[in-house]
């Protein structure tokens, strides 16, 4: 249990509500910031505070977490008009969940040092259902004596984290993760499609890779949702098109050619095109099924 420590959450999405809870009922002052205030206001049930502004939390808090969807918005919550390094102090501790690109995550470090805060970048993995369990795996990039600070907050949100290296090192191992599940889930559908359209049951197609050598938890995951038609957001298309694009922009950055990734991400931004940012990544072989008039169905 932590000992009454007095920590601030901002981005109360699918992912930051689950860690909340978590931190709320593990012995953790919190106070939380959400742009949209009645997620905020919904948590106060926890025993939760809710301040008006980044900077109200940070004046009230040792450490403030960050969850938020993009680049773009950890920016404003960071550094915009009454952001948090507007009051930050010497001897507080930031660390940020959100998906963002290495290079960020690198520049945040030096901002936040400039004015005694200590940063740790903490990508996680596990999703909706991980983030209301407390089982997230956490990918961490910092130093040894930040990531010792982090740790009973980690205790509280994960199962498990990995120290990947420096800040830096945690995104991108987080965005090679999301490359690699996107490319999956991709090659999956378009497998149970296609057995579909010939006739085959495309629940022998699951049924085979779960007994294959490369079976794996997230197939079965996925694909009983498939075959369930079950689309509820866990990960939504438009945040899986943004780490594609941020492994895309480190791909380009260090000249590493990445064709699959390339090919995987079109089939991310048909998907957005079509109106389907805000569903679950699961959704995107919907596209393809309306395109050939068949639905993933299994037999019986
Ligand atoms: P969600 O469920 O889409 O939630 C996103 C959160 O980010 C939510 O609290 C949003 O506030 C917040 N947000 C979005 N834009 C902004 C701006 N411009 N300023 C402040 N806050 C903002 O995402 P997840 O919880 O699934 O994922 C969060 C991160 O973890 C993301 O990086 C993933 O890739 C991994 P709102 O409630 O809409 O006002």
């Amino acid at each position: 249990m932590a000992s009454g420590q007095r920590v601030g959450f901002l981005g109360l999405g699918l992912m930051g509500r689950g860690m909340v809870k978590n931190l709320a009922t593990k012995g953790f002052q919190v106070t939380v910031w959400n742009r949209t205030r009645d997620r905020a206001a919904a948590l106060e049930p926890l025993g939760v505070k809710v301040a008006d502004t980044p900077a109200q939390l940070m004046a009230a808090v040792d450490v403030a977490c960050t969850c938020v969807a993009t680049p773009a918005a950890l920016e404003e919550v960071v550094a915009g008009k009454d952001g948090l390094l507007s009051v930050a102090r010497r001897g507080q501790l930031l660390i940020d969940f959100s998906t963002i690109g290495p290079e960020q995550a690198r520049g945040l470090e030096q901002r936040t040092a400039a004015v005694g805060v200590d940063f740790v970048e903490a990508p996680v993995t596990g999703s909706k259902t991980g983030a209301e369990k407390g089982t997230l795996l956490i990918m961490a990039g910092g130093t040894d004596a930040a990531l010792g600070r982090a740790e009973p907050i980690f205790r509280a949100v994960g199962e498990k984290w990995i120290h990947c290296g420096p800040v830096g090192s945690g995104s991108q191992v987080k965005l090679a993760g999301n490359a690699l599940i996107a490319a999956m889930l991709q090659a999956l559908g378009e497998g149970m499609l296609l057995a579909t359209r010939a006739g085959v049951d495309p629940a022998k197609v699951l049924e085979v890779v779960q007994a294959s050598g490369y079976r794996s938890p997230y197939f079965e995951f996925k694909g009983q949702a498939l075959l369930r038609r079950d689309f509820e957001t866990h990960f939504a298309i438009d945040l899986m098109d943004k780490d594609l694009g941020l492994f895309l922009d480190s791909a380009a950055a260090y000249k590493v050619p990445t064709p699959a990734t390339a090919a995987v991400r079109q089939c991310y931004e048909l998907a957005r095109a079509a109106g389907k940012g805000k569903q679950d990544i699961g959704a995107v072989i919907t596209v393809f099924e309306q395109l050939v008039g068949t639905e993933i169905r299994p037999k019986s």
